[in-house]
């Protein structure tokens, strides 16, 4: 019996997944996954090309992603929503081949801000933020990178000082902050005398300030802020108290970056997508630009670099929800999926010629958010120094 699929069994398959990856997917995570195309298909693309042009972060899409279930999404108890890793890695995507600025907003939301509170917060903590962060209504940010600390956090210059009644003062200033402008909760991490501890600050409180960096080329839909911190002055139970040390702000830095190799490859599909059919639509010397050998061979190798990259990061998904994820394997996804991405988005722009430098179409404005999105969460070069370090034993960081 032979197993070759007919002529019209290939002819069915999904231009964009030639391997049949859907196949590796449960009904439940197809349900949700087309549960965030349908809302990135109303939501975000038509209005994208209008956020981005002017700077806008559409603050009324934060209640409908929580009503979705997007926030905190992969998080158990305290009115989180409990999906799977997969299933959150399948949202990120689908939101990514919206915007980058998008998926980061839930990035940080839930995997950075609310993860911190879930892994290492008091039970006041948990039950004051968690339900309401998940709705929506109470956004947070995590304060990690600084203005001469980024690649290294370790070198972090904010303090938190114990005062003599137990309360804290906090010093120093952070940068590069997603969304510490209209968040009401910032999670700002701060060297003491018993290592890196994680505060929680109201943004309201007085001596906090967080102010948008503007003028940026990228992740234009989304708020990036610095923040300064002069004399804040925070009680006792502020503190997460079952943390020290950098391995707080890493453990939920592996979640940020878990959604990001998925998120990653959604923004890449996208810009795929784009210049297919704009090559199948544009003629040029009497055909067109698909009946071109260039053209297929650079269509080819992006769906390529597309399937590899989902693979990779079902595979890191499947490991994380079996308990079993070490966070090399999360640098494996990190690196490959970005680096991959934003070939993708670049070659698709090129096909589109002039027209692909206007908003009119995406993968120009996906291939500048990931100059972002390959930066923050660690580089290129750290990814690949922490995997270097892995498999040869030797730390070049230094
Ligand atoms: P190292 O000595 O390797 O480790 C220090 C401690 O941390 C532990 N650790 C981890 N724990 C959990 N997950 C991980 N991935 C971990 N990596 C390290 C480690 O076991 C150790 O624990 P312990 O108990 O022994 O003390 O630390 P290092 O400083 O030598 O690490 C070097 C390096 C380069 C790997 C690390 O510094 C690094 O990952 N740098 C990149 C930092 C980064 O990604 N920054 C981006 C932050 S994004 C941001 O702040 C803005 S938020 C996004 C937004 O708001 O939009």
């Amino acid at each position: 019996m032979t197993t070759t699929a007919t002529t019209q069994d290939a002819a069915d398959l999904d231009n964009s997944d030639l391997l049949n990856l859907v196949g590796l997917f449960s009904e439940t995570e197809i349900e949700l996954r087309d549960k965030v195309r349908g809302f990135v298909d109303a939501r975000i693309r038509p209005n994208i090309a209008d956020w981005y042009e002017n700077a806008v972060f559409p603050r009324e899409i934060v209640a409908e992603m929580g009503d979705l279930g997007l926030l905190g999404m992969h998080l158990h108890g305290y009115g989180c929503p409990g999906r799977s890793a997969v299933e959150y890695g399948l949202a990120a995507l689908e939101l990514e081949a919206g915007d980058s600025g998008l998926r980061t907003f839930v990035s940080v939301q839930g995997s950075l801000a609310m993860s911190a509170i879930h892994k290492f917060g008091s039970e006041a903590q948990k039950n004051r933020y968690l339900p309401g962060m998940a709705k929506g209504e109470i956004i947070g940010c995590f304060g990690l990178t600084e203005p001469t600390a980024g690649s290294d956090p370790g070198s972090m210059a904010t303090t938190a000082t114990r005062n003599d009644d137990g309360s804290w003062t906090l010093n120093g200033a952070k940068r590069w902050i997603g969304l510490a402008s209209i968040a009401d909760i910032a999670v700002i991490w701060a060297a003491t005398d018993e290592g890196i501890r994680g505060f929680l600050v109201p943004t309201d409180t007085m001596g906090f300030t967080a102010t948008p960096i503007e003028q940026k080329l990228s992740m234009r839909a989304s708020i990036q802020c610095d923040i300064d911190i002069v004399d804040v002055q925070l009680p006792a139970e502020a503190v997460l108290p079952d943390v020290r040390g950098l391995k707080g702000p890493f453990s939920c830095l592996n979640e940020a970056r878990y959604g990001i190799m998925w998120g990653a490859m959604g923004a890449a599909r996208d810009s795929y997508e784009v210049a297919l059919k704009y090559a199948q639509e544009r003629m040029q010397f009497d055909k067109p630009l698909s009946g071109y050998q260039i053209t297929q061979q650079k269509l080819v190798n992006m769906v390529l670099e597309i399937q590899k990259g989902i693979l990779v990061a079902v595979q890191t998904g499947r490991l994380k929800d079996a308990g079993t994820l070490d966070p090399i394997q999360i640098s494996v996804g990190k690196l490959n999926n970005c680096r991959e991405a934003i070939t993708i988005c670049r070659e698709a722009r090129a096909m589109l010629g002039g027209n692909g430098i206007t908003l009119e179409y995406s993968p120009l404005r996906h291939a500048n958010n990931l100059e972002s999105v390959r930066t923050y969460e660690g580089t290129d070069e750290v990814h690949t120094l922490i995997l270097g370090r892995h498999i040869t034993g030797e730390q070049a960081f230094r």
